[in-house]
């Protein structure tokens, strides 16, 4: 087992330089699907993929994984919606713990139940504080986690969650809109986050523009994580890749 996904995030926070994930999810797609997103991943120089969702119905998680695997070199990163949807496939895990809610389960009583397996699977663990923000909307995660997510427009609480989970030990942020968000996390509450915390900061939920993706590294974001924009037009990768790859190596706030 290695710790190489989670140095190469760190290093390239340390230089400043910006990350762009494509967010797979493999209810949504078939293998053919997979092929033509690799393909422009590839293509497009994108960093990461990231598997999973809040439900995953189908049984396709691992060969999806696969597929994905067979093809290129690009990092393979599960998200999954339970701590229990794991692919040994994949390079790396995000162990997600809700911080942002009040939810027991969600924050650590699955991980007890799934904790064997989880390590067993020889995966990269990468513990990650994750935060749901209110997008506008309620979105799968929001329903499925019964935890009310953080209002958009309170920096202060969504500072202070970040802070006590890295505090906590945790290796990465998420601050995720939810898939679909209409209102995508403000460029303010991701500099005052981004202010407080040294781990990686990853952003997605509702991020349906490269210009909204330069600007959310701009502000702090390290990792932009783009699904459902993807799966409309996946030309958008092009795109994404490209403006997330142009922001200036500087770190905000320097
Ligand atoms: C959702 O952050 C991800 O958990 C991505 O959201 O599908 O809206 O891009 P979108």
């Amino acid at each position: 087992m290695g710790h190489g996904i989670y140095h190469l995030l760190s290093d390239r926070k340390q230089e400043g330089k910006k990350s762009f994930a494509v967010l797979i999810d493999p209810d949504k797609v078939n293998g053919q699907d997979i092929d033509t997103l690799v393909g422009l991943s590839v293509a497009a120089g994108v960093d990461y993929f990231l598997a999973g969702g809040s439900l995953v119905i189908s049984n396709y998680l691992d060969e999806c994984v696969q597929r994905i695997k067979k093809q290129c070199s690009i990092p393979v990163i599960l998200f999954p919606g339970s701590p229990s949807q794991l692919s040994v496939y994949a390079d790396a895990l995000l162990y997600l713990s809700l911080i942002s809610g009040r939810n027991p389960e969600l924050l650590i009583g699955q991980h007890v139940i799934s904790a064997p397996v989880v390590k067993q699977s020889g995966l990269e663990i990468m513990s990650t504080g994750y935060m749901v923000i209110d997008g506008g909307a309620p979105t799968t995660v929001s329903y499925i986690s019964n935890a009310t997510p953080i209002p958009a427009d309170k920096n202060e609480i969504a500072m202070c969650t970040a802070m006590a989970g890295e505090m906590l030990g945790m290796k990465l942020i998420y601050m995720d809109a939810g898939s679909g968000a209409k209102r995508p996390i403000t460029e303010s509450m991701i500099q005052q986050v981004s202010q407080v915390i040294s781990v990686p900061l990853i952003i997605g939920g509702g991020i349906t523009e490269p210009e909204k993706a330069y600007r959310n590294c701009k502000a702090g974001a390290d990792v932009i994580v783009v699904g459902n924009a993807i799966e409309k037009d996946a030309s958008l990768i092009r795109e994404m890749a490209a403006a997330v790859h142009s922001v200036p190596l500087t770190h905000a706030g320097s």
